[in-house]
């Protein structure tokens, strides 16, 4: 989908549109004050304080056919400028706009403002020349929003709307809008009982069904037989640590505004684990290593506990409660280019068996400038770097640098992929970091039996499997492979006084595998659709010529087509299709 903020055109109207908007709540509620309404990836919105009103469902139309009306006026959009006194006195009675000028950086001696028609907005525009222009828009959702995103503060009404210069272009945008809605994984995880969410449990801590299990009890089985084949020791470290392993490991200072407060338990204070480096960094440092040993690879399934913002938490995508699909490879400096040259691989071959093709690499680098941020050692960073590079040219990767986006203590590549809905999220990451061995002293011991500290990477190649889940649902509409998918086969008898019986003797001969049996009296239509609403891969119908002849007759989801085929070739069928994972 296109991104509106990044395309001029595209920005400038549906800012203009939003002025519109607020236009027409300013006529339809006299009493409404306005906080921001700037232009986002697919659209815009404008924040207002509506006093104790609250938007509701029939409030939107009443409002587009304002803002219809006001653009079918086709006032100009004209631009004042003026002083930062002036502006305080235009609107004193508006503490939102008050605030925004008092904020306004001291350079900023001009402040402009737009007006069209009887409403002026403050803005540094630019906006379109009228408001004739914005006549195909949209306004697609409300909700409440904090006043500057502090739950202490006034909750304003949030409205979303998106603007197009013609027609066309809207509804193409809105079809596709639906379409990615369709793909939400919030709305296949619903339907398809993956998760679930409760007000109780809290916000960001999603509740894993039956059905989200299997699919996550596979990925577990999937990754820790890949990780064992490549050398990986998995390991079970507790979620919670004490706030001293956390200074220790500098997440106290870097870290704290993502991490849960602490608690204290008797003479002990702990947090939740934001992460799992720490624990891991001891269980290394629990034995001696010599130079032989390494690289070590400590894996695990890491729960962790992150405080995201409340409006930034969304599905199964960002929680606040996650499991990562976690290790840190301790490996000598002469082994970082073969050892990520691994973990690159492993995404590659993952990805692929997943079938996942749109993504990016991103190298994140530092700033050199910035000494602040960046641990401070020239070579280590230039030969870190350059290590990378290498390896991912040697790889023939495409891949982007991004200069300022590495971690503290080393540079990282990241893979980034689009969400049916929402902005960009990393999914695997694979991060170098000459740090933490150092703040907990770990050593390996050298071949002239001299003592030296060791290099980690951090890697994660579904990131989590919270995340790694919502992508897959997304990719895949909810039809996921029959490996993973939480019932594998259905079983239809076409009438249950006939075929029950030789349809409960398959039942058991699939026993290997998730099989379903609907013997419940309904017409054969129902339960088809049914099994292909719930995306179930293969759905049996067994009826009286495949009791008669010993046979399976099977659809495959998203085909028309039956096929008939013996006892064994269907064993050999579904043996071979789940070995391939295809
Ligand atoms: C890889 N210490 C490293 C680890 O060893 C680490 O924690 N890296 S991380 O911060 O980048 O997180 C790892 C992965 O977790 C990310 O790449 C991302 O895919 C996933 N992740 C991060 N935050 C969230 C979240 N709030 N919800 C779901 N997944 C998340
Ligand atoms: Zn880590």
């Amino acid at each position: 989908m296109i991104n509106i903020k990044e395309n001029e055109k595209l920005n400038m109207l549906n800012h203009s549109c939003a002025h519109l908007l607020a236009q027409a709540v300013k006529h339809l509620y006299p009493e409404a004050k306005f906080w921001v309404g700037p232009v986002i990836e697919d659209g815009f919105y404008y924040d207002i304080d509506l006093g104790d009103k609250v938007i509701s469902d029939e409030d939107i139309p009443k409002i587009e056919h304002e803002m219809k009306k006001i653009a079918k006026d086709g006032k100009r959009i004209v631009r004042h400028e003026i002083s930062k006194d002036e502006a305080l006195e235009m609107f004193k009675d508006d503490p939102y706009k008050l605030d925004l000028i008092e904020r306004m950086d001291e350079s900023e001696t001009i402040i402009s403002c737009y007006t069209q028609g009887d409403f002026t907005d403050l803005c540094r525009g630019p906006h379109v020349e009228s408001v004739k222009e914005l006549k195909h828009f949209k306004l697609i959702k409300f909700s409440g929003a904090y006043w500057k995103g502090d739950k202490n503060n006034k909750m304003l009404q949030r409205i979303y709307g998106v603007c197009f210069p013609t027609e066309e272009e809207l509804n193409d945008y809105l079809k596709e809008l639906e379409e990615a809605q369709e793909r939400d994984h919030r709305k296949i995880g619903k339907a398809l009982d993956i998760f679930t969410t409760h007000d109780l449990v809290g916000k960001g801590m999603p509740l894993w069904l039956p059905n989200g299990a299997i699919i996550r009890k596979e990925l577990e089985n999937y990754i820790y037989k890949k990780e064992q084949k490549l050398g990986y020791k998995h390991v079970y470290t507790p979620c919670v640590g004490t706030v001293d392993l956390y200074k220790t490991s500098g997440h106290w200072d870097h870290y704290k505004e993502n991490m849960f407060p602490s608690m204290k338990v008797d003479e002990e204070e702990f947090v939740l684990r934001p992460m799992n480096c720490p624990h891991h960094m001891l269980v290394y440092g629990s034995d001696l290593h010599s130079y032989r040993d390494l690289p070590i690879r400590i894996g695990e399934f890491a729960t962790d506990f992150r405080y995201e913002a409340s409006g930034a938490v969304k599905g199964l995508e960002r929680v606040r409660c996650m499991c990562q699909n976690d290790a840190h490879l301790f490996v000598r400096p002469d082994q970082i280019g073969e050892e990520f040259k691994k973990v690159v691989e492993l995404i590659l071959d993952v990805y692929h068996d997943f079938g996942i093709k749109n993504y990016k690499f991103r190298l994140s680098l530092r700033d050199k400038c910035d000494k602040e941020k960046y641990f401070d050692d020239d070579k280590m960073w230039n030969d870190a770097e350059d290590k990378l590079r290498e390896v991912l040219n040697n790889l023939h990767l495409d891949y982007y640098e991004a200069i300022g986006e590495a971690a503290f203590y080393g540079p990282k590549l990241d893979v980034e992929v689009k969400p049916a809905v929402g902005p960009e999220v990393t999914l695997s990451t694979c991060q170098l970091d000459f740090l933490l061995p150092r703040r907990f002293e770990l050593s390996y011991i050298d071949s002239d039996g001299n003592k030296q500290i060791p290099v980690v990477l951090h890697r994660a190649i579904f990131g989590t499997f919270d995340r790694f889940t919502a992508f897959i649902l997304e990719e895949t509409k909810g039809a996921l492979p029959l490996w993973l998918s939480p019932v594998q086969i259905n079983i239809i008898p076409v009438n249950n006084e006939y075929h029950l019986e030789y349809a409960k003797k398959l039942q058991e001969m699939l026993s290997d595998y998730r099989v379903e049996l609907d013997d419940r009296n309904e017409k054969l239509s129902y339960k088809m659709r049914e099994s292909v609403m719930r995306k179930i891969p293969v759905t049996l119908i067994i009826g009286q010529k495949e009791v008669d002849n010993n046979t399976i007759s099977y659809r495959l989801y998203g085909s028309e087509e039956t096929n008939t085929v013996s006892k064994d070739e269907f064993l050999k069928f579904i043996a071979d299709k789940i070995e391939n994972k295809n």
